[in-house]
């Protein structure tokens, strides 16, 4: 599920909030900041920006960001959950929370005791709402895909959207209804909706997944930016200009907002650190990751400037409706969660685009621990699908990395059925997309990914001699590192590889030999855990290949911790 970011989980203050959040306001426009810019010549944005010499420059905006919250001054100031604050239940209402617990993983007793407007803090940084931004930006779409949403989560995520947004860039609120089963999402919904004329109900016919979901809100949207948001989440103050800020000033960057922590226990609104960036890890693996110091310092970053980020966690970002299209969108072969977000930030950076974190803009988003709906098909099934889909189009050799770390059962393509992907491959090629090697050394250079485990000489420890592969075939001589015939890798295969030859056990008593490699033949496969180890053969699990004492032959033999001749070293090991 998704991870957290990192959060001081200060807990805030009523007094502080109401305070800090009355200071910022400022719903004018500001003709003495124009004037005040011209003299200055002062830029907008800092920062990586300042750098960027692609697009032509525009003239800075004119007008501070809108902070308009008409919930400022909540009627029910009192009330549970109010400002964002921890709301408590009292011990005997401990059942009923439990009771509840699972209609959406998070607290919802609390939630339908919270009021659905109600306020949180402003927690932008300081200069945040001094920030200029243009008069002309872009209108957006919002989309919130939802199946099953709670009520209360489902009606504070739309209220506040209509009460953070300035109304003229506010085109309209799509909800597409990823066909729910609940009763109160439908008239119930419906009815409620219609008070607020901008807000749409799209119901699809059958349950698609939020990826064919948000695809089906994009195809009705007007506005000229689509915003896609989670159906659990409450905008901020000023949250909305910002980002549609980023994109009228390069419609090829995809900006996101902060993702705040909204509690799934006590529903309280809570602060994440600065600074932090969507990565992945092995086997693509979403996560957050602090911008090291030393980084900000050489880009003179202040808190309030975009951050690039390799991935975006998924959920929450606007992009140009017709960049959005012209990337050719969300593989539609994605099934009902998880991947897209690494799909569509690999597209984005490989094929021209940026994607960043928007610190002036700040959306709460309830993390919990389970998805509360259920998976048409098996949930990690669907999960690992998506994921090798991705893998398959965009990651070209360091898709052995992805396999290679726990997934070299999804090689096995008659265990999955992972679709055709001829289009997105055409797509790719289309786009003339940059390679996964350029990304990596261009957009996520602190990325550690070898392309093998290990590489170099084979040294054998009992034997003092090294493995080489001279006219086909496989026999010993003395290390010498400049024999390219000596060199071999150890690769996320798990194939003793050299070239297109992989060492293979061919049988137990007529030696060894070498087999083309093939990435779905698990017989090729040795496990070899580190530095003068073993070598164990992947599909008996017991037998270790072995030198001969005497010379230049090879076994396959029963594994014995102790037999040197069976340890094992290659000169450089990449990972632990
Ligand atoms: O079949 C489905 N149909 C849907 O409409 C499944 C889900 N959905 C809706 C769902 O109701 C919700 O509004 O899609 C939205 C996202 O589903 P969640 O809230 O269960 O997802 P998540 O928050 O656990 O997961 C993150 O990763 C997902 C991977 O597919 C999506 O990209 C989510 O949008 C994404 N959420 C965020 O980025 C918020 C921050 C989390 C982090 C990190
Ligand atoms: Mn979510």
């Amino acid at each position: 599920h998704a991870p957290l970011p990192t959060s001081k989980k200060e807990p805030i203050k009523s007094g502080d909030v109401v305070q800090s959040a009355l200071d910022k306001t400022n719903s004018k426009m500001d003709e003495n900041v124009k004037d005040e810019l011209n003299k200055t010549g002062k830029k907008l944005q800092t920062g990586e920006d300042s750098k960027d010499n692609s697009v032509p420059a525009r003239k800075p905006g004119v007008h501070k960001v809108l902070s308009l919250d008409v919930t400022l001054n909540p009627r029910d100031a009192n009330a549970v959950g109010q400002f964002g604050q921890a709301a408590l239940f009292a011990s005997n209402e401990d059942a009923e929370v439990r009771k509840r617990w699972d209609e959406g993983h998070f607290n919802v007793y609390l939630s339908d005791k919270i009021p659905v407007d109600r306020a949180i803090p402003d927690t932008r940084p300081e200069m945040c709402a001094q920030n200029l931004v243009h008069d002309d930006l872009p209108s957006t779409s919002v989309i919130f895909c939802f199946v099953d949403e709670v009520w209360s989560t489902l009606l504070r995520s739309v209220h506040s959207v209509l009460n953070r947004s300035p109304p003229h860039l506010l085109k309209e609120i799509i909800l597409v209804d990823d066909f729910s089963t609940k009763d109160y999402l439908k008239e119930p919904l419906d009815k409620y909706m219609s008070q607020f004329p901008k807000v749409k109900i799209i119901r699809l016919k059958e349950r698609q997944g939020l990826i064919r979901a948000r695809l089906a809100g994009a195809a009705v949207a007007k506005g000229e930016v689509l915003t896609f948001l989670d159906s659990h989440i409450e905008c901020n103050v000023g949250w909305l200009e910002p980002l549609l800020e980023r994109v009228y000033l390069d419609r090829k960057k995809v900006p996101c907002p902060v993702i705040e922590v909204i509690s799934d226990k006590d529903m309280s609104y809570m602060l994440v650190d600065n600074f932090q960036r969507g990565v992945f890890k092995w086997p693509l693996v979403f996560g957050w990751s602090a911008l090291p110091e030393e980084y900000i310092k050489k880009h003179n970053m202040t808190v309030a400037d975009p951050i690039r980020c390799p991935v975006m966690a998924g959920g929450l970002f606007s992009i140009d409706k017709k960049y959005f299209y012209e990337l050719g969108a969300y593989d539609p072969g994605l099934d009902v969660w998880g991947g897209e977000n690494m799909e569509i930030s690999f597209k984005i950076w490989m094929c021209g685009g940026e994607i960043e974190i928007i610190p002036c803009s700040r959306v709460g988003h309830i993390f919990r621990g389970q998805n509360p709906y259920k998976f048409p098909k098996d949930r990690q099934k669907t999960v690992e699908r998506n994921l090798v889909r991705v893998a398959e189009v965009w990651l070209d050799e360091y898709k052995d990395l992805f396999y290679g770390h726990g997934y070299h059962h999804l090689l096995d393509r008659k265990a999955i059925d992972i679709g055709n992907l001829t289009e997105q491959i055409e797509l790719r090629k289309r786009l003339k997309c940059k390679s996964f090697k350029w990304y990596l050394e261009n957009v996520y250079p602190d990325m550690d990914a070898p392309l093998a485990k290990a590489e170099g000489l084979v040294f054998n420890r009992g034997l003092r001699k090294c493995l080489a592969l001279q006219s086909g075939s496989l026999s010993f001589e003395i290390c010498d590192l400049s024999k390219q015939s000596q060199h071999f890798n150890y690769t996320w295969m798990r194939h003793i590889r050299q070239e297109d030859l992989c060492v293979a056990p061919q049988s137990k008593d007529s030696g060894f030999g070498l087999q083309p490699c093939d990435n779905t033949k698990p017989e090729l496969r040795w496990f070899h855990k580190s530095s003068n180890s073993a070598l164990v053969e992947f599909v008996s699990h017991h037998m270790c290949l072995e030198a001969g004492a005497l010379g230049d032959t090879l076994h396959l033999n029963p594994c014995v911790p102790r037999n040197i001749f069976q340890k094992w070293q290659f000169t450089h090991y990449h990972a632990q």
